[in-house]
């Protein structure tokens, strides 16, 4: 087994909930899940990645964990659990769990015993503070789900932090046995056999031990379009330089097993480049998770400037990209605008994605050229959703079931009466089974990441961009690959001498000119010669 398979590799993100439901209670669990694989080992990726499966009160869909050690009855077993791995395993796929530890619960018995005993054992787990004196809480911290980040506890006359809701009360990692408790839960997945972790808001672990306030906070008016959360300059609250060490005592957990990999989710920060750099640069994280390409920036010199900053700033770390996830809304829908149509706009961003330097995260459903499912209020299972409506619908259209048989009952994912989110048109127009013929998006997912797995330049190559005007995107990976999109709804072409169309979409090579319809893009051998379009 390669040490270093995670580097290039290809993750595929399951979101258990709506994956396959096999026991027809409308929500998806791990026994669906294992009768799908063959689905993804068909599909050709190298890992899954669940979002998360232990036991939780479900307050933000299993981002509040309770039992650090066991499966949510929701989802199933933990011998469901080592099935799905075992099988996971025979058919060449990696697992990767979500490991939610910057916070628990509520309801973790930790933090119950925390609350009711500041003296105890356990006194200090979590974050509490005293108020101001005049009674407001100890600074300016933003929940992520809106209103402060401090809840009032009356018993223990304290406030105590919670980054996201009040029912996701954060760790003090500040208190070594808080590391030591979280070290030894990991190793319990380890010695199950799973071969990596995604590290939930990883950057979010420690938080300024003076409590000192947060620079200006630009609240819901101006913050970035598509961003279902409260917005803060963060400078205090999390990002401590503290979280470097507990990374190297991770690292060294996992470096005690063989191939494991560590891929760390960095929420959006004014510095998020230069800290994926340092977070993967040592003896730390194998990868950092990205989140500059979910949000609506879809211009060349956008994806150029992520690429090339991340590898000038940090030529030893290892980025991590990703189009669509469980928390935004599906790229598709996101930068339909600069489209003609989803199919040709689907297949050139599998293109795009799967053929950048670092490895990749894909989202449940985008290898069927998925969109954003329109939900209403009353639908909505999403905290926030709930409290942000209706200036924002939160992040449940992205996580509507995924859709396997355009004509059956919840199209294949549940026979149930009701799933807990609706199965509708127009996804359900795009089941899997629709997707038969060579020119599916689906189909296209299958040839990009096989040519991707078996090309070194994409797997290993530097990339090397071409100075091209907008909508251009042009780079060169490894030896001997260019990679070139039209990034519009309109035909261009530009001069091009010699080379070979690899893999292309709405494109075509004659007289010197590489000429690329709506969205197209062209994936050349050779060592073409572009020069600037007239
Ligand atoms: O998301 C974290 C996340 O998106 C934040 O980093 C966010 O960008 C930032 O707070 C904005 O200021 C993860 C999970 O993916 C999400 O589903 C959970 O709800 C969240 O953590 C809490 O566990
Ligand atoms: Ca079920």
């Amino acid at each position: 087994m390669s040490e270093d398979w995670w580097r290039g590799s290809v993750t595929y993100q399951v979101y258990p909930r709506s994956f396959q439901d096999a026991n027809g209670d409308g929500i998806g669990d791990l026994p669906g899940i294992t009768q799908r694989l063959p689905y993804l080992a068909d599909l050709g990726v190298d890992a899954v990645w669940l979002s998360p499966v232990c036991t939780s009160p479900m307050k933000d869909m299993g981002y509040d964990v309770s039992n650090y050690r066991d499966i949510d009855p929701v989802f199933g077993t933990l011998d469901d659990f080592d099935g799905m791995v075992e099988r996971a395993h025979d058919l060449g796929l990696r697992i990767i769990i979500d490991q939610v530890i910057s916070h628990s619960s509520n309801l973790h018995p930790a933090f119950i015993e925390s609350r009711a005993n500041p003296a105890g054992p356990k006194g200090d787990w979590y974050v509490w503070a005293d108020p101001k004196p005049d009674g407001s809480p100890p600074n300016n911290w933003l929940a992520a789900f809106g209103g402060s980040a401090w809840t009032w506890n009356a018993h223990r006359h304290q406030y105590y932090l919670h980054n996201f809701l009040p029912e996701q009360p954060d760790f003090n990692f500040h208190n070594p046995e808080v590391q030591d408790f979280h070290l030894d839960n990991m190793a319990f997945w380890l010695d199950r056999g799973v071969d990596g972790f995604r590290l939930d808001t990883v950057n979010y672990y420690f938080h300024d031990a003076l409590l000192r306030d947060d620079a200006a906070d630009f609240r819901r008016k101006e913050k970035p379009e598509n961003n279902p959360y409260n917005m803060q300059y963060h400078l205090f609250s999390k990002n401590q330089p503290e979280n470097l060490a507990f990374l190297e005592r991770m690292r060294a957990l996992t470096d005690r097993y063989e191939a494991r990999v560590l891929i760390g989710e960095m929420g959006e920060s004014h510095h998020a480049i230069e800290m994926m750099g340092q977070y993967t640069t040592g003896a730390r994280l194998h990868q950092s998770y990205s989140f500059d390409m979910l949000g609506p920036d879809f211009s060349a010199e956008h994806f150029r400037t992520r690429i090339a900053g991340f590898f000038a700033g940090a030529p030893q770390g290892w980025p991590c990209w990703a189009f669509s996830n469980h928390d935004v809304n599906r790229h598709v829908s996101r930068w339909m605008r600069h489209a003609a149509d989803r199919e040709s706009l689907a297949k050139q961003a599998a293109a795009l994605l799967l053929s950048m330097q670092g490895s990749i995260c894909i989202y449940q459903g985008e290898e069927l050229g998925q969109t954003e499912t329109e939900l209403s209020f009353e639908e909505l299972t999403d905290p926030a959703g709930i409290n942000f409506w209706p200036e924002e619908k939160g992040r449940d259209g992205c996580r509507t079931p995924m859709v396997w048989e355009k004509d059956a009952a919840n199209a294949g994912f549940s026979n149930a009466n009701r799933t807990w989110l609706p199965v509708r048109e127009p996804q359900r127009a795009v089941a899997v089974d629709t997707h038969g013929g060579e020119d599916s998006v689906l189909a296209f997912y299958k040839r990009m990441l096989a040519f991707r797995k078996n090309s070194v330049d994409l797997m290993k190559g530097a990339s090397d961009f071409l100075v091209l005007p907008e909508p251009w995107l042009g780079f060169r990976r490894g030896e001997n690959t260019l990679c070139i999109f039209n990034l519009s709804a309109e035909a261009r072409s530009l001069p091009c001498e010699g080379g070979e169309l690899v893999l292309s979409h709405n494109a075509n090579v004659e007289k010197g000119a590489l000429a690329l319809g709506p969205n197209g893009f062209a994936i050349m051998s050779g060592n073409p010669t572009i020069r600037q379009p007239d």
